[in-house]
């Protein structure tokens, strides 16, 4: 298969004052584009062609021969999301009923959510990413990082909501403010009606 870039769910000027159109035109059209057009160069002849993106992905990571492969297919999985974790007018503590509950149960609520969440993303030290992950054993949601290109998924995880802290994410907005940039997602951004129906598939099942 050949992967391409899909649409913003929005247009580019969506989500201001809280990422900017520049932001998102630099991200989307060039860094996203850029992982697709990679991503496709890579796998061709690599035996992983007529995989899904989460089969190729998680076969590309277990695999250190291919860990070129993974960094773009790990970033063109991560960035499909990204887009559809924000949307304008979200943020705050509007999550649905059975996200809320599990939220309440296992991270303390939405503060403790937020507290922790926005913790995962200031350290991870370098590019990468925060997430909220929901565990595809215990089915248990928890806050995790991970660096560069990974994702929960190769970890045996179900990835509900993630933000990328690359700075090409936030350094045209936010500088070096990488703190006010992940208060602004949560507060501002978070698309919480697709992270409840990620949450509502439950966990993801990957064939390979
Ligand atoms: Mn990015």
């Amino acid at each position: 298969m050949s992967f391409t870039l899909p649409e913003l769910p929005y247009s580019y000027d969506a989500l201001d004052p809280y990422m900017s159109a520049e932001t998102l035109e630099f991200h989307h059209d060039k860094h996203h584009q850029a992982y697709v057009d990679k991503g496709n160069e890579l796998i061709a002849g690599s035996g992983l062609e007529n995989m899904s993106l989460e089969e190729a992905m998680v076969a590309a990571f277990k695999d250190p021969a291919k860990a070129g492969l993974f960094n773009q297919l790990g970033q063109h999985y991560n960035h499909i999301h990204f887009w559809n974790w924000m949307k304008a007018g979200g943020g705050g503590n509007k999550i649905p009923g059975a996200l809320e509950a599990k939220i309440n149960e296992d991270l303390e609520g939405f503060d403790g959510f937020k507290k922790k969440f926005i913790d995962a993303g200031m350290t991870q030290f370098g590019s990468g990413w925060c997430w909220l992950a929901m565990d595809n054993a215990s089915g248990k949601l928890e806050i995790v990082k991970t660096p560069n290109g990974e994702n929960p998924v190769v970890a045996g995880k179900t990835a509900l909501l993630g933000c990328d802290v690359w700075e090409h994410s936030y350094y045209i907005d936010y500088r070096n403010a990488r703190p006010k940039y992940l208060e602004a997602f949560v507060d501002n951004l978070i698309n919480w009606d697709y992270v409840g129906e990620l949450f509502e598939k439950g966990p993801l099942k990957i064939a390979a």
